[in-house]
């Protein structure tokens, strides 16, 4: 870690994602010293490449505006690049290392043959027409184009890149290239998109849900959860729980979140659902519209629930969030976002000893139907909504199983986040043994 520190200065996040999977994996390492003298986990802590470049674009006053992007290449061990790009003004390196660190792991653990990456930019797409939006991903896709590519580096969305803003990248990559190819994944339906990849994230972690709570002969049925963000994962993650006899009584924004008793049924989504997509609004309409509780500035975590499903950011949920749900009777907490606790956050959840399914297990099944989505495109043939969401709640399956392998402890609990760490570590270490010193 020292190392680490030393040579990624400034870059807290990247450090807390390090350190979080160095302390599953060393005593693993130790038992298997092929790992240790390979050095693997120094390797898998530099990327393979990182891409930093200048993003000009014009805004509707006529003026310059500057933004910087980014690409990191992290792991390509077990497939091509593989992860999301992000558009907030809090993107820096350090964000985007931690982001593709995990990734690398998280695909793994899909089973699917993807290394890892992430890129991004500090744009903020909130507030801007759909016309600046346009011209700053084609400037970003301007640039981009010449590292990425079907079988070299496949970007998808994440924080403020959905359904519009691949459209923009894909239009200019196509244009650039004069190819059409599955070089991103969400797209839309009618040109290379798959079923279900929208759904996926906020689906999977709903899924994942189901599977730990089995392992107890339990279910969602009736149990009462706390959703964060109100973006893609959190409206998914929404559906599927509603649809499962779960009742969703939060959601949140940057600026606060609602509390809904009653529950936010299928009706009360599709209206979130405008309000977001469509409108680009605040979650405090919501509370006018329905006639509920609005907690400014507040995250959900005060709020009784029996799940926790954190959707929004990382580090969204600190130690004393942490107490409060463990105290609040709180048995499950389901990752929609990445890294969304703080280590002394996940120290509570494990010394409870309730269910805890961190981000790279809990939330892989977006990147999982971008890898579905990515076969389908070498196909050249859809599949089924059926198709690709039995294929999803499989993936899920496994990814749980994987855990249960490697996280199960003499005492019958079991620790996913040894279990996803060291899980999605050992195909990419033997991977990159097989391959040599690279
Ligand atoms: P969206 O942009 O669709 O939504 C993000 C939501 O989180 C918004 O409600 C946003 O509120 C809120 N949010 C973002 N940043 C902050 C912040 N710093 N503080 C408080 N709230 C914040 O993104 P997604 O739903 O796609 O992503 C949510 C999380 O899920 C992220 O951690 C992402 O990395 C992760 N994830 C996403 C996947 C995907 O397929 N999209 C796959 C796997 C993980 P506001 O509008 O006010 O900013
Ligand atoms: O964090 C993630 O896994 C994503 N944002 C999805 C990445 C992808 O390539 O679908």
């Amino acid at each position: 870690m020292a190392g680490i520190k030393a040579k990624n200065p400034s870059e807290p996040e990247f450090h807390q994602a390090v350190h979080e999977v160095a302390e599953s994996l060393i005593p693993y390492i130790e038992e298997n010293p092929k790992y240790k003298q390979a050095k693997i986990l120094e390797r898998i802590a530099e990327p393979e490449r990182v891409i930093m470049f200048r993003v000009p674009w014009i805004n509707d006053k006529g003026e310059v505006e500057i933004n910087r992007g980014y690409r990191i290449e992290m792991n390509s061990a077990i497939g091509p690049y593989k992860g999301g790009l992000r558009f907030h003004p809090t993107v820096n390196l350090g964000i985007l290392k931690f982001l593709a660190f995990e990734q690398v792991l998280k695909n793994s653990l899909t089973t699917l043959p993807m290394g890892g990456g992430k890129g991004g930019s500090d744009f903020d797409p909130k507030g801007k027409s759909d016309n600046e939006v346009m011209r700053f991903c084609q400037s970003f896709m301007t640039e981009l184009n010449r590292h990425i590519g079907p079988n070299t580096d496949i970007p998808a969305g994440d924080i403020g890149v959905g359904g519009r803003e691949i459209g923009y990248l894909f239009g200019q990559y196509k244009r650039i290239k004069n190819e059409f190819t599955g070089v991103l994944t969400g797209k839309g339906l009618q040109w290379g998109g798959s079923l279900i990849r929208p759904e996926a994230t906020g689906y999977g972690a709903v899924y994942f849900a189901q599977e730990m709570l089995a392992v107890k002969g339990d279910s969602l049925k009736g149990k009462i959860a706390a959703v964060s963000g109100s973006g893609n994962v959190a409206q998914f993650t929404v559906q599927k729980l509603t649809e499962l006899g779960g009742k969703a009584v939060t959601l949140s924004d940057s600026a606060g979140t609602i509390y809904d008793p009653a529950g936010i049924d299928a009706e009360k989504l599709a209206w979130v659902m405008e309000l977001k997509n469509i409108r680009r609004g605040r979650i405090r309409e919501y509370a006018e519209k329905f006639g509920c509780e609005y907690y400014e500035g507040k995250r959900p975590w005060h709020v009784q629930c029996d799940v926790a499903f954190p959707s929004a950011t990382e580090n969204e949920i600190d130690k004393s969030d942490a107490e409060t749900l463990v105290k609040n009777g709180c048995q499950v907490i389901s990752e929609g976002a990445n890294m969304p606790s703080t280590p002394d956050a996940i120290e509570v959840y494990l010394e409870a000893k309730i269910l805890y399914g961190p981000g790279k297990a809990a939330n892989a099944g977006g990147v999982a139907v971008s890898g579905l989505e990515m076969t389908q495109n070498s196909m050249r043939l859809p599949w089924t909504r059926e198709e690709v969401d039995s294929r999803l709640q499989q993936i899920m399956k496994n990814i749980h199983q994987t855990c249960l392998d490697h996280g199960k402890e003499s005492d019958g609990y079991v620790n996913y986040v040894n279990g996803a760490n060291i899980g999605g570590f050992v195909k990419v270490a033997d991977a990159m043994l097989a391959q040599g010193v690279v």
